[in-house]
């Protein structure tokens, strides 16, 4: 709730404000037939930091549905792991895909 100024009735009244959750989005990751296993499993553990049973489960369901969500974050933070994991997967030249998708 906020309160507002009327010039014409010079009073002031109350506004109900909806408050909305802010936005967050999934980051995915899309399979292919080049990336190694054991490399998916330990950007999941490093980026997305979850165990290596998890690690293991993310990575098999993206092989065999074709992608898996990995995690769901702010704006900010889609980006900046979306980027890091894809420049990691530059780095040792290989063609993994990781996306941002908003919800
Ligand atoms: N399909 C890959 C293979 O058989 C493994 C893989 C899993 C690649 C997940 C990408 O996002 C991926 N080596």
């Amino acid at each position: 709730m906020s309160v507002e100024y009327d010039q014409q009735t010079q009073k002031e009244t109350s506004v109900d404000i909806a408050l909305s959750e802010p936005k967050k989005y999934q980051v995915v990751l899309v399979n292919d037939d080049y990336t190694p296993m054991a490399f998916v499993v330990e950007v999941l553990e490093h980026f997305f930091h979850v165990n290596e049973a998890v690690a293991v489960q993310i990575m098999m369901k993206v092989h065999t549905e074709g992608r898996a969500v990995c995690g769901v974050y702010s704006k900010d933070v889609a980006e900046t792991v979306t980027q890091l994991v894809s420049e990691y997967a530059r780095l040792n030249e290989y063609p993994l895909l990781c996306v941002m998708e908003g919800l």
